[in-house]
């Protein structure tokens, strides 16, 4: 099922049949506090989504150019395509997951089974996982500009974006 942090908390809690836990409200109050901020990482990668496709792809390719020579993995434009596109849907999830603050939805519609994917494909899921962290690098680096916001802590919002994109790159390593 893919939830978010509140719908988390809260079927957790049913499931045992408890009130939500002063633990358990302080972290979702820090969620609602930071909320704008959350919208604002969202709302950046998403509009430079092409963009951090696009050269982590070209620096993959520049590290692994075994990939795009005659036989490998994304040679002839059809696997190209597949693999920007892949790359892309990875990168789509992984906004969904900080939206809603809950990984699940990345582990449900992405990440279950796409090792097995791989595998099967011959397409080599460790090269894939370099490039989710290079997408990594490139969206934290957008995230984390502090050209024209106001200034503040986003320490803890950054380090749960890098884990979805650490947990992407954990699950086809
Ligand atoms: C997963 N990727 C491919 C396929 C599927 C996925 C199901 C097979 C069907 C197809 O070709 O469309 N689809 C993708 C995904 C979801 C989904 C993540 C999640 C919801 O539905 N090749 C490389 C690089 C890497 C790559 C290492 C970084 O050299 C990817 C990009 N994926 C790649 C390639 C293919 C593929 C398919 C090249 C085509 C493989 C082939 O047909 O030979």
């Amino acid at each position: 099922m893919t939830l978010d942090v509140f719908t988390k908390v809260t079927s957790q809690a049913d499931s045992r049949g408890e009130f939500l836990s002063n633990e358990q409200l302080d972290a979702l109050s820090a969620v609602v506090k930071d909320g704008s901020k959350r919208l604002d990482v969202v709302n950046r990668i998403t509009s430079n989504a092409s963009a951090i496709v696009t050269n982590a792809a070209r620096s993959l390719f520049e590290e692994q150019p075994q990939l795009i020579a005659p036989g490998g993995n994304a040679y002839t434009n059809r696997r190209m395509a597949a693999c920007l596109r892949d790359m892309e849907i990875i990168l789509r999830y992984v906004t969904y997951a900080i939206l809603a603050g809950d990984a699940s939805v990345l582990d449900d519609r992405c990440l279950n089974g796409l090792r097995e994917t791989y595998n099967a494909l011959g397409t080599p899921g460790s090269s894939v996982a370099v490039g989710v962290q290079k997408m990594k690098d490139a969206a934290i680096a957008i995230a984390n500009d502090p050209n024209g916001i106001t200034k503040g802590d986003c320490s803890a919002l950054i380090s749960e974006v890098a884990s979805y994109f650490d947990r992407a790159a954990a699950a086809v390593a």
